[in-house]
This record gives structure tokens, C-alpha cells and sequence, in this order.
């Protein structure tokens, strides 16, 4: 009985959110991690599986740092992926079955679908660093893969020394629901404060060489629906909680 309080009382107050530290100098974003603010964030893991196979520990491991300021949250990944593989040469076209990392946003932590709209993002970094998410749909009815490169600022580079680790620096301005692809001059990214409560996910598509992602790896445990994790990027009812201290 006690032990389902404690639960209870762990869900309700989201002590197992994530939290990201405020920046108190500067963090240049050039894949390299020698800033003094980092060591004030605490590493998360990149270690749940939301599609494909379980990677061996070679094949990919990850985790993670997530920090903020008023104009964007700082994220800083390390990845251990034995093969970059990039074989689309079109951003656009099935991105997420190339290497890439995968940041997902709710700003105001609604929940709920975000498909084909902006109630929250779900920033495909790729590596040569253009960033795609899915609009509105076409007046065609087609889908709309759209670029959002001044969304997101990375950088990665990997290390000259075995495993080869790559840091990748990301720096995310945060959009409110209200961003619009036919009113672009009103958009506005969101002005971050201490306390603020944002949905956020991190993940990795890892493939090596196959036709379709081997892997796909996550900061969040997700309950399956019907077997299938792979939510992320339809509903933001999946994503963690993030606590800006
Ligand atoms: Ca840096
Ligand atoms: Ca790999
Ligand atoms: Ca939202
Ligand atoms: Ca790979």
C-alpha cells in the first residue's frame, strides 16, 4: 500500500520528469562539449526501443543533456552509431530512414495529435543538419515534409579516438501551437521562464544499411498500443515531462 502511494504521489508531481538547468554563460554550438555549463546538467539515457531491434551496445548507444535559456532549450547528445548512413539524397524524402536524431516538442504540454498540425514538433535532425517535420497536408492531399532550419541550430563531430563518439550540440527555439506555415512573419518562438512544463522526447533513427531504420531509440518508456510504440510522431501524449529548474 505504501509503496502504490509513493507511486501515486511520484506520477502526480512528476518527479521523474526530466529537468533541464538554466545556461548561466554561454554555450557555442560546435559539437564540441567543452562548455562549463554542461557539467551542470545531469546525463539521460537513449535507451527505449520504439521500433526495429534492440541494437548491440556498438551498434548504437546514446544519451543525453538538455539545458535552457529565455531564447532556447540547449541539448547535447552522445552517440556511439558504428555506421553514418545517409542514403536519401533528397532532406525530404524518407528522412526517417536515415540516420538522424529526433527531438520532439510540446510546448505547452497539451498532448494530443500533432501529425499533420503544430500543437507539438518532431524535429528530424539529419546529418548534414537540416531539420524536417510534417505540416498540414498538401491542398492536393498529400503530406507536407517542410523544412525548419531556422528552428534548429546543431552541430556534431565525432571523436578521433575509439569508439569515435559523436557530440551533437543542438540549440531549439520553441514554437507555440499558433506557429503557422502561411503566416510565417507572426511567428514567434516562446520566451522560456524557471518553472516552465514542456512535453519533450529525445530519440535516434539508427540505420547502418538496410532499406528501412534498423533501429529506433528513445529517451521515454511508451506504453504499446496494439504492440506498437511508435507513437511519438502522431500523438504528443507519449512524450516525457520537462521541468525548466
Ligand atoms: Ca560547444
Ligand atoms: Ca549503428
Ligand atoms: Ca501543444
Ligand atoms: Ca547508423
Amino acid at each position: 500500500m505504501k509503496k502504490i502511494l509513493i507511486l501515486l504521489f511520484a506520477i502526480s508531481t512528476n518527479i521523474y520528469a526530466l529537468e533541464a538547468q538554466r545556461v548561466k554563460d554561454t554555450i557555442i554550438i560546435d559539437g564540441v562539449m567543452n562548455e562549463k555549463d554542461w557539467l551542470l546538467a545531469k546525463w539521460y539515457p537513449l535507451n527505449q526501443l520504439m521500433a526495429g531491434v534492440i541494437p548491440s551496445h556498438e551498434d548504437f548507444n546514446g544519451r543525453f543533456k538538455v539545458m535552457w535559456n529565455a531564447e532556447q532549450l540547449y541539448i547535447l547528445a552522445e552517440i556511439n552509431d558504428d555506421k553514418l548512413f545517409d542514403s536519401h539524397p533528397n532532406p525530404l524524402d524518407r528522412y526517417w530512414d536515415d540516420d538522424c536524431l529526433e527531438i520532439f516538442i510540446d510546448e505547452d504540454r497539451s498532448g494530443g495529435n500533432h501529425q499533420f498540425n503544430f500543437n507539438a514538433f518532431a524535429y528530424h535532425v539529419a546529418l548534414d543538419n537540416q531539420v524536417v517535420d510534417i505540416g498540414p497536408n498538401n491542398k492536393d492531399g498529400s503530406t507536407n515534409f517542410i523544412l525548419l532550419n531556422d528552428h534548429v541550430n546543431s552541430q556534431w563531430k565525432r571523436n578521433v579516438k575509439v569508439p569515435y563518439t559523436i557530440t551533437w550540440e543542438v540549440a531549439v527555439k520553441v514554437y507555440p501551437n499558433t506557429f503557422s506555415l502561411s503566416q510565417q512573419a507572426n511567428n514567434k518562438a516562446v520566451t522560456l521562464t524557471t518553472n516552465k512544463i514542456m512535453g519533450f522526447m529525445l530519440a535516434y533513427c539508427d540505420n547502418d544499411s538496410s532499406d528501412e531504420r534498423e533501429s529506433f531509440i528513445g529517451s521515454t518508456v511508451i506504453t504499446p498500443i496494439n504492440g506498437d510504440k511508435n507513437l511519438g510522431y502522431i500523438t504528443s501524449d507519449v512524450f516525457d515531462t520537462l521541468i525548466l529548474k
